[in-house]
């Protein structure tokens, strides 16, 4: 058992770990994490598994293991937060800074009045949350520093409601095992049939580093979108093929995190389009790609096959690492 596991900053309190899992104290919250662990020091498995602190552990299921593995193992549990002082005085936005999406226009003109978070899948209560909704839910204010595989930093103050508090809400199903942020933001028109395959071989023969094709994308994003020609004009969005739109996972351990939020302020004013209005994930132990912008829809799942191709994410989609931890 390492002290350092000790600090009062990981207390369950702070951490807003559901009830099922938080223990009443942390000798019993360190002898549940042995036991989870397989680690007999404390005075065996059977015996911990038999203890009353040991049934209700396990009977926590999986989801604790994860968190308290996690816990456990990794050294420094939270991201750095840093004084406000040292805030960048412009957060330079990147990837989509202003969806093309019709129904994302609309809401944005209504100032996302008629904007409603869906969280659903595993969960035994859907929830469709409004921003007050959201608003008015516990918050969370962090200083923390984004950085991206491009090769930039920024430290923005963000607020906005934990994760676990509106996963809570909605009750994770025993077979919950991620979380899958669905975004407004079309990146790219699929086509059908044999055109795809056809327009697919040369890309994968050339083969370009990742950094060049999410470049390549960012660039031509932006070139586009200043020039007004190539964006997806909304009356034609249906004759351009199927949308494939931004997405993002992360695992419960990382979902329950104290620092996993869903952000709807960026330095203490509403959160602008360009930084994903009107609500985004900071996922603080991992890379900007995870963050994903214009949280439309939180699917609870048991495994990210199915979802765009599987690789749990618009970006893991296409090589990037799904564990993207800096
Ligand atoms: N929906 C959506 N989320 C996204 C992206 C995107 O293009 N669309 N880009 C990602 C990348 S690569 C980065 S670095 C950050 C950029 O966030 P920012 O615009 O607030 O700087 O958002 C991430 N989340
Ligand atoms: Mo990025």
């Amino acid at each position: 058992m390492t002290p350092r596991l000790m600090t009062p900053r990981l207390t369950p309190r702070r951490l807003r770990i559901p009830a099922s899992i938080a223990l009443p104290h942390r000798r019993g919250f360190l002898t549940a994490a042995a036991g989870l662990l397989g680690v007999s020091a404390l005075g065996g498995c059977d015996r911990f598994a038999a203890s009353p602190t040991g049934q209700r552990a396990l009977k926590a299921g999986e989801d604790a293991n994860l968190f308290v593995q996690r816990l456990l193992l990794t050294p420094a549990s939270l991201a750095k937060e840093f004084p406000d002082s040292e805030i960048s005085p412009w957060f330079k936005p990147n990837g989509t800074i202003e969806p093309p999406d019709r129904a994302y226009k609309a809401l944005a003109a209504k100032s996302f009045d008629g904007f409603k978070l869906r969280v659903d899948g595993l969960v035994e209560r859907p929830q469709d949350l409004s921003l007050s909704d959201l608003r008015a839910l516990p918050a969370r204010t962090q200083t923390t520093r984004h950085d991206c595989v491009e090769g930039w930093s920024a430290i923005g103050k963000w607020t906005g409601v934990p994760l676990a508090e509106v996963l809570q809400r909605a009750g994770l199903k025993p077979k919950a095992r991620y979380a899958v942020f669905h975004c407004a933001d079309t990146m790219e028109y699929a086509m059908s049939g044999e055109e795809e395959e056809e327009e697919a071989e040369p890309e994968k023969t050339a083969n370009p580093s990742m950094e060049t094709r999410l470049e390549g994308a960012e660039n031509q994003a932006s070139d586009s979108q200043a020039a007004g020609a190539e964006a997806p004009k909304p009356e034609d969005e249906e004759s351009q093929g199927t949308p494939v739109r931004y997405y993002e996972s992360i695992d419960l351990t990382d979902a329950y995190h104290p620092q996993t939020i869903l952000a709807y302020d960026l330095n203490g004013k509403a959160l602008p389009v360009s930084n994903g209005a009107p609500l985004r994930l900071r996922v603080e132990r991992q890379l900007g790609y995870k963050q994903a912008k214009y949280v439309m829809r939180i699917e609870v799942t048991e495994g990210l096959n199915g979802i765009g191709d599987g690789k749990g994410g618009y970006w893991e989609d296409r090589g990037y690492e799904w564990y993207a931890g800096i």
